[in-house]
């Protein structure tokens, strides 16, 4: 026997969804709604009146459009990866989830145009997958690829691991098209580099985390698949030694440079200890660690020379104190595995509170130093667990409860340690969320950072596009500027 929902949906507007995207494209029941009401840092547990899947753009539009006349709120979701609690509902139980995952085809790969027709609920992985065996590459990597949808990468401007070479997923976004507040859909699917025709809305889309519309199909930019690609792992001081090993990387051939990300020794030894098969490949555990990957359109062994150099002069200098270099593709894939499992490890270790900000790179030694300092002064034993895209300026300023501490008794302490690193990162001219975005986790920060015009413009745009406030609500605003 199903569990009853929360609350139920109005029974004509049942009628109308059950009709528009007949039994697998609605779910009411508590138990198949339930993961869809659950953050991936289980922070936050909402509630909803149905999960939609609808398996279309006009499925979409026609929910929507059905939704709105109910006024019945509207949380988009795709691979419910979101470090913010961007995709859950509140505990109202008054929305409805409207899930992605059936929108999955990739109908275009185009050569000449290097680009990639595709449908919001393909994920991140699958779409990378396709490029490749076309001989191309789709140039977005983020620990959460497996399980991240397109749709949602593009909703919250996903960053991640590439970001130092070919920019935020932003900057691979030609075409778009979204289901608007008004039912409407909106066609912005043009393949063109150059299109000064007004205001871009397909930017002000991008990065709204659900709340200005859904989207729904995207045409991303390409890339050529490198024919050379080199990896390295090295053992480095701090982020100071890092941050000049990256300084002489792009001495030596900046554009080669695909990766540059930073791990603490801590955060380290949590992948090391708590995920099986991440084995530190270096005799001894250091105070930091860089992986670099190089990559090139061209074939043949210039990469790894110029890898090689470039690490034995850092040696020289005193920058680099071990390193290894990956040998072989499956060598490559485990020295990732050691970079892209630092949130998993970090979950494992009991609670944490995740600071995802940047500042300019010069900065970065100092936010380190500082932030270190100031956490621990805050609570004693705290383990201060930094990583992230150093090449970018972006640091995952982490912080892991004390070993064997009450996990609810340090979360209760959450905003104090995010305002101790907020107010070193506003001192830097930094800002407080790099690439995971706003969500409902970050609300209250967004008028003490971005108050005044800044806000208010947004709230505008808000405000027009979303009258009733049904996309996505709580979401970026803080309930009381919207
Ligand atoms: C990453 O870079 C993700 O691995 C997750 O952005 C970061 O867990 C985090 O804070
Ligand atoms: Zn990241």
């Amino acid at each position: 026997m199903s569990m009853p929902s929360h609350s139920s949906l109005p029974a004509a507007l049942h009628e109308a969804l059950l009709s528009l995207l007949g039994p697998a494209g609605l779910l009411t029941a508590q138990e198949d709604m339930s993961p869809a009401l659950n953050d991936w840092r289980n922070l936050f547990r909402g509630q909803a009146m149905a999960v939609l899947r609808p398996a279309s753009a006009e499925e979409c539009a026609g929910a929507i459009k059905l939704c709105v006349q109910h006024g019945v709120p509207v949380v988009p979701q795709g691979g419910n990866t979101s470090m913010v609690g961007g995709a859950t509902p509140d505990e109202s139980g008054h929305a409805v989830v409207l899930l992605t995952g059936r929108m999955n085809k990739i109908s275009a790969i185009d050569h000449a145009d290097l680009t990639m027709t595709i449908e919001a609920g393909v994920t991140l992985k699958a779409a990378q997958e396709a490029a490749l065996a076309a001989d191309l590459m789709l140039p977005l990597s983020i620990s959460s690829e497996g399980s991240a949808e397109i749709g949602g990468v593009i909703a919250t401007n996903a960053g991640g691991n590439n970001t130092v070479r070919y920019g935020n997923a932003r900057e691979l976004v030609l075409g778009l098209e979204a289901v608007m507040p008004d039912g409407r859909i909106l066609n912005l699917m043009r393949r063109l580099r150059k299109d000064n025709t007004g205001y871009a809305l397909k930017h002000l889309l991008i990065g709204s985390e659900g709340t200005l519309g859904l989207i729904t199909r995207a045409i991303l930019q390409l890339q050529p698949r490198p024919r050379s690609v080199e990896a390295a792992l090295c053992a480095v001081a701090d982020a100071q030694a890092a941050l000049d090993l990256f300084a002489a990387f792009r001495r030596a051939e900046a554009t080669a440079i695909q990766a540059f990300e930073f791990m603490s020794g801590v955060s380290m030894s949590l992948v090391n200890t708590l995920i099986e098969g991440a084995t530190l490949p270096l005799s001894e555990a250091a105070p930091a660690y860089v992986l670099i990957e190089l990559a090139s359109p061209r074939e043949g062994d210039a990469l790894r020379s110029l890898l090689e150099e470039t690490l034995g002069t850092a040696f020289e200098e005193g920058l680099v104190s071990d390193a290894v270099i990956a040998e072989s593709e499956t060598q490559r894939l485990a020295l990732w595995k050691l970079r892209e499992e630092h949130a998993e490890a970090q979950k494992r270790a009991g609670a944490s509170v995740k600071n995802d900000v940047s500042v300019p790179l010069s900065a970065i030694p100092a936010l380190i130093e500082r932030a270190t300092a100031a956490c621990q002064a805050l609570i004693p034993g705290i383990r201060v667990a930094p990583f992230g895209h150093i090449g970018d300026g972006n640091i995952h300023f982490n912080l892991v409860q004390p070993e064997g501490a009450d996990p609810a008794t340090f979360l209760a302490r959450d905003h104090d340690i995010m305002n101790t690193v907020a107010d070193i990162v506003l001192d830097l001219d930094g800002s407080f969320s790099a690439e995971h975005g706003v969500g409902q986790l970050k609300t209250y920060l967004m008028p003490s950072w971005r108050g005044g015009a800044e806000l208010d413009t947004m709230r505008h745009i808000k405000e027009a596009i979303d009258p009733q406030n049904l996309f996505n609500p709580g979401k970026i605003f803080p309930s009381a500027a919207i």
